[in-house]
């Protein structure tokens, strides 16, 4: 069994995997958590980011409000499943404590390194999207740090510690709209400021995720390597479609994919992923793992309008993304 490096989280969501089911993951029976309209101003709360604090669990949400919007709110939740969100977007300051509010953000990510939180998302750089960065101890006040990227970037994700006395952030150079491209890559900085040996760490694949790839979830340390969740797009007749996969990058080098899946893992198949304000689009922005026991939870942004839970375990989704390789040999040396 892979052994997972991280802390238990005895009280995290879970149901068993219901009797019959034959695929790795299984939804929430009571999928969407979150529906339309869940705040005054929120229309649609998706693609967010959930992480264990305190007794229970906080997390940072993608708000699209009705003038069609998107921001960033804070919320709290002691079961990780009912969540009280804020009705107004978080408030940012910079380093000397000078309010520094971005036009727009979305689709966070949230890492805890030491006793820090931070926070990754896609923001405006001067109206023009890229990778925001910013940091807070007690999600009460939110430090936004240096613009990581130039425009045009986004699917930042930050590893939860830092490898070689590095940082690591993968991401997603893109362009300024529904971008028709783009791979994942891997930077390094040793002090969140200045960044470099970039290495790119996946293309697309002929398949589901043939248009674009962008990582999901911030990666779960096993003793078998970095288990990441990845996105895929595939452009149909109907407009793109997203679903999610797995590889497995190494533990030392995450620019060096070990395995990769060939099918996805979940695609949009339900109602709630299938219709909404962006059908088919099933987008993981975060995953709760209890250590011990393996169990996952992940959340996924479903058709740009619900949040979702789908449930799995550490064990069995490496043993899918071995047993179902993508990778032919040479092909985890993409490198530079
Ligand atoms: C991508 C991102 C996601 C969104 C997806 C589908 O480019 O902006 O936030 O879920 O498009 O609309």
């Amino acid at each position: 069994m892979a052994k997972v490096i991280g802390n238990a989280i005895p009280n995290m969501p879970w149901e068993e995997k219901p009797a019959g089911c034959k695929e790795v993951l299984w939804r929430y029976s009571k999928n969407p958590i979150i529906g339309w309209n869940p705040g005054p101003r929120a229309a649609r709360i998706l693609n967010s980011a959930v992480i264990p604090y305190g007794d229970g669990y906080v997390g940072v949400f993608r708000a699209d409000h009705k003038d069609i919007t998107m921001h960033l709110h804070f919320g709290t939740s002691p079961d990780a499943i009912n969540w009280d969100i804020e009705p107004e977007d978080i408030k940012w300051v910079d380093e000397s404590g000078k309010p520094f509010q971005p036009e727009f953000g979305y689709d966070p990510r949230l890492t805890k390194i030491d006793d820090e939180y931070f926070i990754m998302w896609c923001t405006s750089f001067q109206g023009e999207p890229t990778i925001g960065l910013g940091k807070t101890k007690d999600f009460k006040t939110f430090v936004r740090l240096e613009n990581a990227f130039l425009p045009h970037n986004r699917n930042g994700v930050l590893f939860p510690r830092k490898i070689n006395g590095n940082y690591v952030l993968l991401s997603r150079p893109s362009d300024n709209g529904h971008t028709p491209f783009g791979d994942i890559f891997l930077s390094e900085s040793p002090d969140l400021n200045y960044w470099g040996k970039h290495r790119r760490v996946m293309k697309t694949a002929n398949t589901w995720q043939s248009l674009k790839i962008g990582a999901g979830p911030v990666p779960i340390e096993t003793d078998e390597g970095w288990l990441l969740l990845y996105h895929g797009v595939v452009l149909t007749c109907n407009g793109y479609v997203y679903s999610f996969g797995s590889a497995l990058l190494d533990l030392e080098n995450p620019s060096k994919v070990l395995y990769r899946s060939n099918d996805y893992l979940l695609t949009p198949q339900e109602s709630y992923e299938t219709v909404g304000f962006v059908p088919n689009v099933c987008f993981p922005c975060a995953t709760l793992c209890d250590a011990p026991s393996g169990r996952v939870a992940i959340y996924y942004g479903a058709a740009d309008t619900y949040t979702g839970i789908a449930f799995g375990t550490v064990d069995d989704i490496i043993k899918f993304t071995k047993e179902n390789n993508s990778l032919a040999p040479g092909d985890a040396e993409i490198g530079r």
